[in-house]
């Protein structure tokens, strides 16, 4: 068995969250926050076998669409040490369609 842990995007997970539940599989949403832009994110983790990996990728795949964002970041003006201000300007990153891990489950117990 493994377990697919998947950050994906707020926009897709209402959807990727039915297809894979239509589709047989078992999931549990989370409410996340990435690190980089501070924005909330969804991660879903999925219990699944050997021989389903493929098909639950394929649908995460599917449905996870790649977006631009725009954020504020800031750059130093002058020396910090100095006294310098930091000015926000935006940045302009692409963000997903999804980050995926698959591990080995060791265990899986219902008790
Ligand atoms: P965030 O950390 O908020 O990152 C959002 C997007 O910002 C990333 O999209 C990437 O395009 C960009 N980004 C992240 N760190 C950056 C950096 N140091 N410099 C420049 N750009 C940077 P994705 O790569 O699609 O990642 C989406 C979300 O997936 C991330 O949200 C984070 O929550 C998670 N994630 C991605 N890689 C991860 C990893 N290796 N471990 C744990 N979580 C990860």
């Amino acid at each position: 068995m493994k377990l697919i842990v998947a950050i994906v995007q707020d926009e897709d997970s209402g959807r990727l969250v039915s297809a894979l539940m239509d589709n047989g599989f078992r999931v549990t949403k989370l409410a996340t926050t990435g690190g980089f832009l501070r924005a909330g994110n969804t991660t879903l983790i999925s219990g699944v076998e050997d021989d389903q990996l493929d098909n639950a990728l394929g649908i995460i795949e599917k449905i996870c669409k790649s977006r631009e964002q725009i954020t504020a970041s800031a750059a130093p003006m002058g020396s910090t040490a100095a006294g310098g201000v930091y000015v926000p300007y935006p940045i302009r990153v692409t963000v997903g369609g999804a980050t995926v891990f698959v591990l080995e489950v060791s265990q899986f117990l219902k008790v």
